[in-house]
Formats: C-alpha cells, sequence, structure tokens
C-alpha cells in the first residue's frame, strides 16, 4: 500500500478547490508588473555581481557570453513550461504542486525537499554574496571589518584541499581574505531581511519594486560607462584554448545561478490578481529582460578587463577600479548591494510558502509551517526559523559550495517541471490551460536535455551532495510525511482497507 500511496496524486480540482476554500490563504494583491518586478528582483544578484568573476577566470574566459546562452536557453525552456503548469494550478508551492499533481506524492515531496537547497541554500549564497560588495564599499570609504569576521571558516583550507588547481589560483592574489571565522555581514543581513518578511508582503513589495529599478539602472550603467573601456584585443581568444566547450558547460552549469528566481513568481501564483493571464507574463518577462542584460555585462566585463585578471570576488566594482572611476566604483558597489538584497528578499519570501504548501498536505509539521500569524498574514515561524538556518549557512559555508549545490538542486527541479508539463499533456489532456506551452513535447524535451545537461558539468562532489540532501528528505517522508499526508488520510476515509 505505501506503493499506492507514493504515487497518489492530487487531482487538479482538488488543487483548485483548496483554492477556493480560503482555509490559511494568503492575500490577492500582485498584479503583472508586480510580479515582473519580484522577478527581476529574484533573479539579478550574485550571479552577475559576484560568481561571473570565478567563472570567467577560471571556466570560460570571453566565452561566459556563450555560457549566458548556453544557460539562459535551458531557463527559457523551464520558463515556459513553469507558465503552462503556473496558470493551470495558480497555488502557492510551485514545482512541488505542479509534482503532486502529476508524478505523485513521493516525487512531490522529494521535489519540495529539493527546492529547499534552491531556496534556502540559495539563500544563503546570494546573502554571502551581498558580503563581498558590502566589503568593497566600506574599502571605498577606507573603512574595515576585522578580517576573521569577513568570510566562512573553510575557505582558506578549501582553497587548499579541495577546489580544482584551476580555481584555487584565482584566489592567489586575488585580495580575499585568508582566514577568518565567521561571515559577519552575510549574518546579518539576513536577519534584517527575516524581520521585514515576518512584517508582511505589501511593505515588502514595495521595498522591492523601489531596489529593483535602482539595480536596473545600475546595470545599465555598468553596460553604458564599461562600454568606453572595451578593448576589443581582450575578446581575443573568445573561447581560450585551455578552457575550450568543457568549459563553456561549466560556466554554463555554474552561472546558472544568475537565472534562477524567474521561477519564484510561480510561488506567488496565490498571491496573484489575476493568476491565470499575469503569472506567465511574469516569468517570461523577467527571464527575458535579465538574459539581454547579462550577455551584454559578460561582453563588457570581459572586454574590459584580460579574463586572467578579472577579481573573483567583486569583479564588476573591480573592473571600474582597474581604470580609477571610483565615482562609478561606489555606485556599482551600492546598487550590488541593492540589488542583492532583493534578491535575497525574493527568495527568502519564497521558501515560507513552499513549506506552507506542504505543510497543508500534511507533509510538514503544520503548527510551524502553515501558521500564519493573526495581524500580519505572513508564515512567521516558518520564515523564523529559515532565518535561523540561511544566516548560520551564509556565515559558514564557502560561496562556491553553496552555489554549486544550489545549481544542482534547481537544475533537477526545473527538469521535473518540464517532465510533468509533457505528462500532463497525456494524463489530463482536457484541463483548461489559460497558457500552453508552445511545441510540445520539443520545448519540455529540450527543457529536460538542457538541464541534466547542465547538472553533469557540476562534478560528482556536488551530485553526491545532492544524492546525500535527497536521501535525507526521503528518510523523512517514510517516518513522517506518509503517515500523516492530507491525501492519505482522505483515501483511507473512502477506504479503510487501505493501511
Ligand atoms: N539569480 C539570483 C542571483 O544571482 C539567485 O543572486
Amino acid at each position: 500500500m505505501l506503493f499506492k500511496q507514493m504515487f497518489a496524486t492530487k487531482s487538479l480540482e482538488m488543487l483548485q478547490e483548496e483554492m477556493d476554500s480560503g482555509q490559511h490563504r494568503l492575500r490577492r494583491i500582485l498584479g503583472p508588473v508586480a510580479l515582473t518586478s519580484l522577478g527581476v528582483g529574484a533573479i539579478i544578484g550574485t550571479g552577475i555581481f559576484v560568481l561571473v568573476g570565478l567563472t570567467a577566470k577560471t571556466m570560460a574566459g570571453p566565452s561566459l557570453m556563450l555560457s549566458f546562452i548556453i544557460s539562459g536557453l535551458g531557463c527559457a525552456f523551464a520558463a515556459f513550461c513553469y507558465a503552462e503548469f503556473a496558470a493551470m494550478t495558480p497555488v502557492a508551492g510551485s514545482a512541488y504542486t505542479f509534482a503532486y499533481a502529476t508524478l505523485g506524492e513521493l516525487l512531490a515531496w522529494i521535489i519540495g525537499w529539493d527546492l529547499i537547497l534552491e531556496y534556502a541554500v540559495g539563500s544563503a549564497t546570494v546573502a554571502h554574496g551581498w558580503s563581498k560588495y558590502f566589503l568593497k564599499l566600506l574599502e571605498v570609504f577606507n573603512l574595515h571589518i576585522p578580517g576573521f569576521l569577513t568570510n566562512d571558516p573553510l575557505t582558506t583550507k578549501h582553497i587548499v584541499t579541495h577546489l580544482p588547481a584551476m580555481i584555487q589560483g584565482a584566489y592567489i592574489g586575488s585580495g580575499a581574505p585568508v582566514s577568518s571565522w565567521f561571515n559577519l555581514p552575510a549574518f546579518l543581513i539576513v536577519w534584517v531581511i527575516t524581520i521585514i518578511l515576518v512584517k508582511g508582503i505589501r511593505e515588502s513589495a514595495g521595498f522591492n519594486s523601489a531596489m529593483v529599478i535602482f539595480k536596473l539602472v545600475i546595470v545599465l550603467i555598468v553596460i553604458v560607462a564599461g562600454s568606453f573601456f572595451i578593448d576589443s584585443r581582450n575578446w581575443h581568444p573568445f573561447m581560450p584554448p585551455e578552457f575550450g566547450w568543457p568549459g563553456v558547460m561549466r560556466g554554463a552549469a555554474y552561472v546558472f545561478f544568475a537565472y534562477i528566481g524567474f521561477d519564484s513568481i510561480s510561488t506567488h501564483a496565490e498571491e496573484a490578481i489575476n493568476p491565470k493571464r499575469d503569472v506567465p507574463i511574469g516569468i517570461i518577462a523577467s527571464l527575458a529582460i535579465c538574459t539581454v542584460l547579462y550577455i551584454l555585462v559578460a561582453g563588457v566585463l570581459t572586454g574590459m578587463v584580460p579574463y586572467k585578471m578579472i577579481d573573483i570576488e567583486a569583479p564588476i566594482a573591480s573592473a571600474f577600479s582597474a581604470q580609477g572611476w571610483n565615482s562609478i566604483v561606489f555606485i556599482v558597489s551600492l546598487g550590488a548591494i541593492a540589488g542583492i538584497t532583493s534578491v535575497l528578499l525574493v527568495m527568502m519570501l519564497s521558501q515560507p510558502r513552499i513549506f506552507l504548501a506542504m505543510s497543508r498536505d500534511g507533509l510538514m509539521p503544520k503548527h510551524i509551517f502553515a501558521a500564519v500569524h493573526p495581524v500580519f498574514k505572513t508564515p512567521h515561524r516558518a520564515t523564523l526559523l529559515m532565518g535561523l538556518v540561511v544566516s548560520l549557512g551564509a556565515s559558514l559555508i564557502p560561496l562556491e559550495d553553496l552555489a554549486y549545490l544550489v545549481n544542482i538542486g534547481t537544475l533537477f527541479a526545473f527538469a521535473i517541471v518540464c517532465a510533468s508539463v509533457w505528462i500532463m499533456r497525456y494524463v489530463r489532456p482536457d484541463y483548461p490551460r489559460p497558457f500552453r506551452c508552445p511545441l510540445v513535447p520539443l520545448i519540455p524535451f529540450l527543457g529536460i536535455a538542457f538541464n541534466l545537461g547542465m547538472m553533469i558539468y557540476l562534478g560528482w562532489m556536488t551530485w553526491l551532495r545532492l544524492f546525500a540532501w535527497l536521501s535525507i528528505g526521503l528518510v523523512i517522508y517514510l517516518v513522517y510525511g506518509r503517515y500523516h499526508s492530507v491525501l492519505h488520510k482522505q483515501g483511507q476515509k473512502q477506504d479503510p482497507s487501505v493501511s
């Protein structure tokens, strides 16, 4: 019977019914512009401001632009699939909910558990990246935090023992702190955001919009101002022979982090005023805007600085320091801080909503994860718990390790969403689809191929960690979720012979 339960699916009608029944519901206040802004807010951050440095320097050189195109394509295919699903099932929970409707309870749980990598570990990565620009900004004012409070404790040992030789080389002479105990700025920013989120989404959405506009302006300044400093000789060789195509692919798998976030719009479907129309618009528009900006920034960065000399801590700001243009360094650092803050805000806003969906289904304890604050109407307990975990991860774990783990988890979730859309076209061909993914099954197939393809380039260590994480999830399902599952209990009521 366990087998039957593991593959039990939640019907789309059931999801709709839950939507209409109103218990533990969130308020519907987001329109298409607010949703696109949430998307852009979640996308442009640590990936483009920080991770591009390591990618260009150690994986792809100027062909970083190609890495962005490949990664962007993988996301675009997944985005169409997300859009179809989000319009069909406008309930909080994103890929988790989609999987519950198509692949069954166990896989849904595994995906929900996997999404913790995307959102909670993702938030830790973003906060860690934030600290790099915070330190850069302090540097502009000649202020310095004691070195032992500026980075995680593992980075030094790690450089020596863990990272591939090429990446170790990138750190030498990069000015990265050599030994540290704790990343204090990353820890503090997580708590500031946690408190804002406990207070409520209305305030957060306004705060988010202001920061999104600011960061778009900064990215445009980087592109326009940087283009005056491009030396086209830096683009030759375009694909450095020491990296080749494998480097481009490794780069795509690593900068993939920069695109994460468009899918978080689907976790807000429940708060959208007209989810069936506006959620697809938000997903596709925000991804399209960011892809164009990323390719341009990659071109400008690798055109301004020979790829071997790109800084890996705060690469965009440092490209301007190298030109001696300090006022721009100040503006870019400030913009990066604001931009990355807005990413953190959206990611940390999304995680508790996934928990909420999972706990409503009985797969997680309701009294913690489904509790909505009586006055603020936010999932306050889940938010606080997440704040604690994210702040510790951000301050104690190396940035690359966090980023690799987030990427593999998210790529996996994207591949599953693509597969679910495809399956659903056969299982429920009749169900109304306000937005239809074009060219099914080609687009879902390409989504699966691109996203699994990028996973291959993340290395066996990352795969091992993914398996370890998913195995822990499986154990939790077997000892908790399967006994508390609401779907299972309903099934038992209808058929008491089911155990
Ligand atoms: N795409 C987001 C970032 O780059 C997660 O920070």
